[in-house]
């Protein structure tokens, strides 16, 4: 399906209603019986292509007693061991495709922090139907035919940029493919050319909101009125900060290049969980510790199975993140589980004083506190057996240095009463902690390497 208009794209009206779009109401509204049926189908045929074509995955399953043909329901997936990133980086940098390298039609990488970037592949049949993610990600998020998206994820490598551009195409809408940078040519365009939707990390969305800020432009007088916003974690207070100062509702899209890129989940313009498209995806939560699967309604890490994907199946990935799930119903009339939002990596989880902390949670108390400006960073230093936070903090411009100690001491308390850890913490004058023009860099990690 090409672009398609208003009048035939939505099954309501034409009006910028909640109604999931016609075109998808199938997937999207299907019941949980049939997806159940639908995903054991595709997950017989995602193993039949893993088994044929990827001999490091054959000898898995077959240490298993997995064969494709074998499989009776989606539980006997568990008999599989969970994949993890260094499966990928040890099969660097294809052996892990189940197609030629000419039967591709692109390859992304994630750089990392350590060793070999993660690649991953895809055929002209896994692209198409990454747009079509992207784009029911996007009309869940109230964007339609016809509207202007400036798209300021980075584009190259990272899946960000072109996953966003290919799902705003595919939904109608034309793209301005600026990517990130370039702060200041970003707020002219916007007021210029007049987007309807902002694509960005949500750190780099508050950074042209600040330089907009700084050059007396009132974003909110642009056309801005729909964000996509994902890439890292966000806590509900920096939502208000943004939509505040560049006057949008901002929503939270979730993916990662292993499984897909941008668009393995998306809020719905109920805004209560992101809906993650479980006609493609297998979506399981498991202890991190254990592996075992948690009970309803716990948190756990994601862990993820690729149920179309033709260039790289990804069986039982585990993917670091932790949250939690609900399969109740949504006011949206969407029948696919929430997951309620991301609230960090593991490896981003911060263990102070025995207290588990992820930074998304500390920023939860730090944003729109009187006095600080949202941009910060955590650094994690040991002493002696222990290790300390110090939490780093912008007072907002204007705001008089006398009062900074002020402003430290509020921080600290609330830290230590709303998540129970002891910080120390510097208010910094303004400018001064690095702005982000993807993923914002949260911690600095100063403990001994040999951890
Ligand atoms: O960040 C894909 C993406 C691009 C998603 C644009 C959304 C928007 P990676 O670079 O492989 O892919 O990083 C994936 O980023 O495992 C999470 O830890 C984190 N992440 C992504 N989206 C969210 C989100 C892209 N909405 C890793 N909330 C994932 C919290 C997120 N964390």
């Amino acid at each position: 399906m090409g672009a398609v208009t208003e009048a035939r794209f939505f099954a309501a009206s034409s009006s910028r209603d909640a109604a999931v779009p016609a075109a998808w109401a199938g997937p999207e509204t299907m019941s949980r019986d049939a997806l159940a049926a639908l995903q054991l189908e595709r997950l017989r045929a995602t193993l039949a292509n893993a088994w044929a074509n990827v001999p490091w995955q054959r000898a898995r399953m077959e240490a298993a007693g997995l064969h494709p043909s074998s499989l009776r329901s989606i539980d006997d997936l568990r008999r599989l061991p969970f994949m993890v990133k260094d499966d990928l980086r040890a099969n660097y940098p294809f052996g892990l495709f189940a197609r030629p390298l000419p039967e591709l039609a692109r390859v992304h990488a994630s750089s990392g922090t350590t060793g070999k970037p993660t690649v991953v592949g895809y055929t002209h049949g896994d692209l198409e139907r990454w747009a079509e993610l992207m784009a029911r990600s996007m009309a869940g998020a109230g964007v339609r035919a016809g509207d202007l998206v400036h798209n300021a994820y980075g584009y190259g490598l990272f899946t960000g940029g072109l996953g966003a551009h290919g799902g705003a195409e595919r939904l109608g809408c034309p793209v301005v493919p600026i990517s990130g940078g370039g702060t200041e040519r970003q707020v002219a365009l916007i007021m210029d050319f007049g987007p309807r939707v902002l694509c960005a990390t949500p750190s780099y969305a508050l950074a042209i909101a600040e330089v907009a800020e700084q050059q007396g432009v009132d974003l909110k007088k642009s056309h801005l009125a729909v964000g996509m916003f994902g890439a890292e974690p966000w806590s509900a207070a920096m939502r208000s900060e943004i939509e505040q100062r560049i006057g949008l509702a901002a929503y939270d899209v979730y993916g990662l290049s292993e499984i897909m890129g941008p668009g393995v989940a998306c809020e719905c313009e109920c805004r209560d969980g992101l809906h993650g498209w479980e006609d493609h995806f297998l979506f399981e939560l498991v202890d991190p510790e254990t592996g075992a699967p948690v009970p309803a309604g716990a948190a756990g890490e994601m862990v993820i199975t690729t149920l179309t994907k033709e260039a790289l199946p990804m069986l039982r990935y585990r993917t670091r993140d932790i949250t939690r799930f609900t399969t109740e119903p949504c006011a949206c009339g969407r029948t696919h589980l929430r997951i309620l939002r991301v609230a960090g990596r593991n490896d981003d989880m911060l263990i102070i004083r025995g207290v588990n902390v992820y930074p998304s949670q500390i920023e939860a108390v730090l944003v729109g506190r009187p006095g600080l400006a949202p941009h910060y960073q955590f650094v994690v230093e040991r002493e002696g057996v222990l290790d300390r936070l110090r939490i780093e903090v912008e007072a907002l411009p204007g705001w008089p240095a006398e009062r900074y100690a002020e402003a430290a001491g509020d921080v600290r308390h609330h830290v230590k009463s709303m998540i129970g850890v002891s910080a120390d913490v510097s208010v910094l004058a303004p400018g001064t902690v690095p702005r982000s023009q993807g993923k914002a860099v949260r911690v600095r990690d100063l403990r001994p390497k040999e951890r």
